[in-house]
């Protein structure tokens, strides 16, 4: 990994990421904006917008099918998008990269395909803190294949409890799917540990990395994990487009979820035969283009590097929760050990729906709302929170401005 921030003028750094952000220097309702809803989406580097347009001026054909140049060009360019996103996260080859619409998706294949090898009796395990595609999908394969669904709670804090963790774990589970980071707390789970406790009970573990791929380092070999899914628009990629890993021994002998072109080997009316992963679980035309600026997502973030992101967001993720822990009319909801990006916090007898649409008036736009996690706001008996999310082009005068913005809030509701 590349060192850190440069000690002597860490600013330019930072001046020069946000220059590769457009979007980041129009005006919002005629104030500077200050953009922390990174959880919802981020923004897009220029080498990504760019990329999109030249696929679409220049190569644009349907992958896999044609023996003409363009079809050839768009599908060496597909394949070499699903090679750079294997290399990202450090899967042993690009065949352990299926291209989904999605994180929501890529839970959805695991749940729908893996889920057919389940029996009734087997356990899924959750936790409290996941998001509504990391608990939906388990659900309705529990309704569908009679599988229990255990769900390990969490602390105060906003941490998974660990005690409870290993003690719900037993030979019963078949499959432990966990967020990486919580989008509604910023939680960091602490990964490792918890799939080497599943697999030591033979469960098989999928992380829902969508909050964590665009902040921190993920290494699936190192981290043993047998799935792990992303979406690109979080990591300063295209929306629509998103990851599943898979480890290859897994796919092989998982079933398609879908049926139609591209993901077979033969048809015939009485039976037909698939393709081998990745193509079984890719069926029908995919988004091409957005794997293709995915991938430049990916390669963005690696030339910006690791280090220098993880250190500009920590020092910015300090400062945010000092400068909001003074205020004495902010409650943060979630204080845990290990954070990650995300900020959620009540204000004092205003409605957070009321907060957001005062701070979009100063150009600040974070989210209001259960940020798809409703059953972490019943733990904490909240309605929604207001979350501000980072990301690597966000700066000190953005906090300052969302600070500002408060006091205007608090001003106004007396
Ligand atoms: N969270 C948020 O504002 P999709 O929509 O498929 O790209 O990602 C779904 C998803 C899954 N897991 C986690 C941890 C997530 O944060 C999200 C998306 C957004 O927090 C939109 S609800």
């Amino acid at each position: 990994m590349k060192s850190g921030l440069p000690q002597n003028d860490p600013e330019s750094a930072i001046k020069a990421w946000r220059k590769a952000f457009p979007i980041l220097f129009l005006p919002v309702r005629g104030k500077r904006l200050a953009y922390l809803d990174n959880g919802a989406t981020t923004q897009k580097p220029s080498t990504v917008i760019e990329s999109l347009e030249r696929y679409y001026g220049e190569t644009n054909a349907n992958v896999h099918r044609g023996v003409h140049d363009l079809s050839e060009r768009a599908t060496a360019a597909y394949e070499q998008a699903r090679a750079g996103m294997a290399d990202f996260i450090g899967a042993s080859a690009p065949e352990e990269i299926i291209f989904t619409r999605g994180t929501t998706e890529a839970i959805n294949l695991v749940a729908w395909s893996y889920g057919e090898l389940l029996n009734p009796g087997d356990e899924v395990l959750i936790s409290a803190l996941e998001h509504h595609s990391n608990i939906v999908p388990w659900q309705m394969l529990r309704d569908r294949r009679g599988i229990t669904l255990k769900v390990v709670p969490i602390t105060r804090e906003g941490d998974i409890n660990p005690d409870d963790f290993s003690s719900a774990l037993s030979e019963k589970t078949a499959l432990v799917a966990l967020a990486h980071v919580s989008n509604a707390l910023g939680t960091v789970n602490p990964i490792a540990d918890m799939i080497a406790q599943a697999h030591a009970q033979g469960a098989v573990v999928l992380i829902d990395g969508a909050q964590a791929v665009a902040h921190m380092p993920v290494e699936v070999q190192k981290l043993d994990c047998d799935f792990y899914a992303f979406s690109g628009h979080k990591m300063y990629g295209p929306t629509g487009i998103g990851v599943l890993y898979g480890k290859s021994s897994l796919l092989e002998r998982m079933p398609p979820w879908q049926g139609g072109g591209d993901m077979i080997r033969t048809v015939e009316f009485e039976r037909s035969t698939y393709a081998p992963p990745p193509y079984k679980f890719e069926a029908g035309t995919p988004h091409i283009a957005g794997a293709i600026g995915m991938g430049k997502a990916a390669e963005y973030i690696r030339q910006v590097g690791f280090a220098p992101i993880m250190e500009h967001e920590t020092i910015l993720l300090d400062y945010a929760l000092q400068q909001l822990q003074s205020l004495e009319f902010i409650r943060l909801i979630g204080t845990p050990q290990v954070r990650s990006s995300a900020i959620s916090f009540i204000v004092t007898d205003v409605h957070p729906h009321d907060v957001g649409t005062i701070l979009d008036h100063h150009g600040v736009a974070i989210r209001a709302g259960h940020h798809c996690a409703m059953p972490v706001m019943q733990f904490y008996q909240v309605p929604a929170t207001v979350r501000a999310s980072f990301a690597l082009y966000n700066n000190h005068e953005d906090v300052d401005q969302l600070i500002d913005s408060l006091q205007q809030v608090r001003e106004m509701f007396g």
